[in-house]
């Protein structure tokens, strides 16, 4: 199949061909991370024509020059028409090559990366790598051999715990488990590969390694499996992703791996390819890969703005937040100060850590060595002035504007100048709590989401006078302690609880009118949320909302809601989870919530109360009321600007309210939904109820006119 060697987009050769000695070293070199575009496609064919035409070359290497091993098929092709040479095709050129070929793997082999690996003769893992298909991840399956070859070297159930989790599997594992042959420690990949591969020659074994699973020497088929395997498997994904689309093709890829011979499975893989390939489900998904990864360049944020160097930060307020906060600053190897001015709060914010990581740690992710290396580097302290020397100071105290005021104030004496000075804030006004300093610059929000040292969300909410300098070191922060940080504007709620503000209200309205909690809940669980309205109240606590809307009344809020069933429960000690009993109540130990009689009959008396006889309401009353209001809040917050982009809107449901990711996020999944129908549901519910939350925002009438939301 010669080709001429193809170019990537910046002229260079994305793939080239040299020998060494007598072996012929394919190399592919596509920053940043070697995906697997046409370019390099093209390249890998062209390479390995030369190198089978070269007399010389007794045997071929191929490696990756610069951080990776080819991390998969280049995601953003998808869509789009393939363009020849497909990688089935590389991979069958590769299966075919008339040389014995060696892949030496850096980094992370991924997807149709390690699928060109499989296809090789022989692999090698330097220490360090890690091997896998996350196709799943982006509702698909391998798509080059990867469900017909991996179980052959490792057996069909460890292919099946690979390609269903998507997770990647260490050097040592790959090793052990037959996905690779050596593990090779050398200062590159290409010393490792001339090495193993000169190996290999010497020990004039041509062809592949042993395969460890018994193959039929006249199908091909693998032979001996238990066939209840695959059965089990589907039964397992009927109860736990009934929903999701690709898990299933999976098992029936893997299974025609064992039930056909291998061109056979190798077509059946490639049909249930293209049915992941067609659906919505992987749209979604990689709209939301690329929207976590998109959210992290801020517009009008200039690339080259200068950080403040991040070394010793400080929490102020040993609550639940300010323990996990400590955390995430001593997962990332950063040293914390956690500041409480009572020394009960400070022991038992401390034991609550130890107790996380040594939980962390009986799961086997952790050492105990490295918790004692975060707990060395979490100091607690009661004095506030042992902050002074901190670079960032991230403020947890109670959710009350004076409480917070004064901390500022204080920080502000005691800090060092060019301290960042952060506020945890959930709802209150950045710009009120920054005056209380004389560096608003300095000043601005680090909004975590419970429980912090889980949660990937961080919300990095700019106040009126934050400089760009100060906003750019909060998202490099956010990076370093793996967080996906989202730029907000400052708001009443800012752009996630802002959101759900409004579908909480719309909740409430629909159990006054006659639902139940639970019917809401199952509604909101059945498009995909991992908990419903309620549940999450009840998990994050409802004092919480009722604290909230305590002071929204006492500060004379004219958008305050007058009390209502829950502040009836929150009074009552009915705060949730935490304390047995809220929307719903708990068995001990138990998570799960239960319907409380006692609660129907505080709704039923609110009911009374207002006058209202109840009615039966419609699931689609629930999903449509639910969700529309908030995608009508998300184009009213575009249209002021809290938020720059709808997909900066989608990254923070993704990561801070568990949207279901196989529907992209909240707008995403609205363009799906389809625009005008959304439209005039909102116009249909503003005329109905005459509400400000369903006036519909001039933006999404423009989407509706437009059948797109523009990015
Ligand atoms: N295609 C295109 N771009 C990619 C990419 C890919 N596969 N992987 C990463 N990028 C971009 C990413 O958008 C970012 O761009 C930059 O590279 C750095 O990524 C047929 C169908 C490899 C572990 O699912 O898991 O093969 O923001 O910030 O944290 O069977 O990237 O700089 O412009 O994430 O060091 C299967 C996805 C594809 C792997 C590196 N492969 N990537 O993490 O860097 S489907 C995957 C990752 C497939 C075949 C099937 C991670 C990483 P920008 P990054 P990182």
């Amino acid at each position: 199949m010669a080709s001429p060697a193809p170019t990537d987009a910046a002229g260079g050769l994305p793939v080239t061909y040299e020998r060494h000695g007598r072996i012929g070293v394919i190399t592919v070199d596509h920053p940043p991370v070697n995906a697997v575009s046409q370019g390099v496609r093209g390249g890998l064919v062209a390479a390995l024509d030369e190198g089978l035409a070269d007399l010389a070359a007794e045997a071929l290497l191929l490696v990756c020059a610069g951080r990776t091993f080819m991390a998969g098929a280049d995601i953003r092709e998808f869509g789009k028409a393939p363009a020849p040479p497909t990688l089935p095709e590389v991979v069958a050129w590769l299966d075919a090559a008339g040389k014995p070929v060696t892949a030496a793997i850096h980094g992370t082999a991924l997807g149709g990366g390690l699928e060109i690996a499989l296809a090789c003769h022989f692999r090698v893992a330097l220490p360090g790598a890690r091997l896998g298909l996350p196709e799943v991840k982006l509702g698909l399956l391998p798509g080059a051999g990867g469900t017909q070859r991996l179980p052959r070297l490792v057996g069909p159930e460890k292919a099946l715990d690979m390609i269903l989790s998507g997770d990647p599997v260490g050097a040592e594992e790959a090793l052990a488990i037959g996905l690779v042959d050596a593990v090779e420690d050398a200062d590159t990949p290409l010393e490792a590969g001339l090495r193993a591969a000169e190996r290999l020659l010497d020990r004039r074994r041509l062809a592949g390694r042993d395969v460890l699973v018994p193959v039929s020497a006249r199908s091909g088929r693998i032979t001996g499996t238990d066939p209840a395997l695959f059965a089990r498997r589907r039964a397992e994904l009927a109860a736990k992703t009934p929903h999701l689309f690709s898990p299933h093709r999976i098992v029936d890829a893997v299974e025609a791996a064992v039930t056909l011979p291998f061109a056979d499975g190798t077509a059946r893989e490639r049909a249930l390819f293209l049915e992941c390939m067609a659906s919505p489900q992987r749209a979604g998904l990689i709209h939301a890969f690329f929207a976590e990864r998109e959210v992290a360049k801020v517009p009008g944020l200039p690339t080259e703005a200068p950080l403040r160097t991040i070394g010793r930060t400080a929490v102020v307020g040993a609550g639940t937040m300010g323990t996990g906060i400590a955390m995430c600053f001593a997962n990332a190897g950063l040293p914390v100060l956690l500041q409480d001015s009572s020394t009960d709060a400070l022991a038992r914010a401390t034991a609550t850590i130890r107790r996380n990581y040594e939980t962390t740690a009986r799961k086997g992710r952790l050492t105990m060595e490295q918790v004692e290396g975060r707990m060395a580097l979490i100091r607690p302290t009661p004095s506030l002035d042992d902050v002074a020397g901190a670079d960032l100071v991230v403020e947890a105290a109670f959710e009350s504007m004076d409480v917070k005021r004064a901390v500022f104030r204080s920080l502000d004496a005691i800090c060092k100048p060019g301290a960042i000075l952060a506020t945890n804030t959930s709802t209150l006004d950045i710009d009120a709590i920054a005056q209380a300093t004389t560096r608003p610059d300095d000043v601005l929000g680090l909004h975590f989401f419970s429980p912090a040292q889980v949660m990937r969300l961080l919300e990095v909410v700019r106040g009126a006078g934050t400089s760009d300098t100060v906003l750019a070191t909060a998202m490099a922060l956010a990076r370093k302690i793996g967080k996906v940080g989202v730029a907000v504007g400052n708001c009443h709620g800012f752009v996630g609880n802002r959101i759900l503000h409004q579908r909480g209200c719309e909740a409430m309205a629909l159990v006054g009118e006659g639902a139940s909690p639970q019917q809401v809940d199952r509604v909101l669980t059945e498009f995909g949320f991992p908990l419903g309205h309620f549940a999450m109240t009840d998990l994050a606590g409802l004092d919480v909302g009722w604290r909230i809307r305590q002071e929204r009344r006492k500060a004379g809020d004219p958008e305050a809601e007058a009390p209502d069933w829950l502040d009836v429960l929150a009074e009552r000690g009915r705060h949730g989870q935490k304390t047995g009993a809220g929307v719903y109540r708990y068995e001990a130990g138990s998570r799960v919530p239960l319907p409380d009689p006692e609660v129907d009959s505080v709704i039923a008396e609110d009911r009374r109360r207002r006058g209202i006889t109840p009615r039966i309401v419609a699931d689609e009353d629930v999903r449509e009321r639910c969700l529309y209001v908030m995608v009508n809040e998300a184009a009213k917050i575009l249209d002021e600007g809290v938020a720059a982009r709808p997909v900066d809107i989608d990254a923070i449901w993704l990561h801070g309210y568990g949207f279901p990711s196989w529907r992209g996020g909240l707008l995403f999944w609205a363009g799906q939904e389809g625009l005008r129908r959304i439209a005039a549901a909102v116009e249909r519910h503003a005329r109905r109820t005459g509400s400000p939350r369903w006036q519909p925002s001039p933006r999404l009438l423009r989407w509706a006119e437009a059948g797109s939301i523009p990015g």
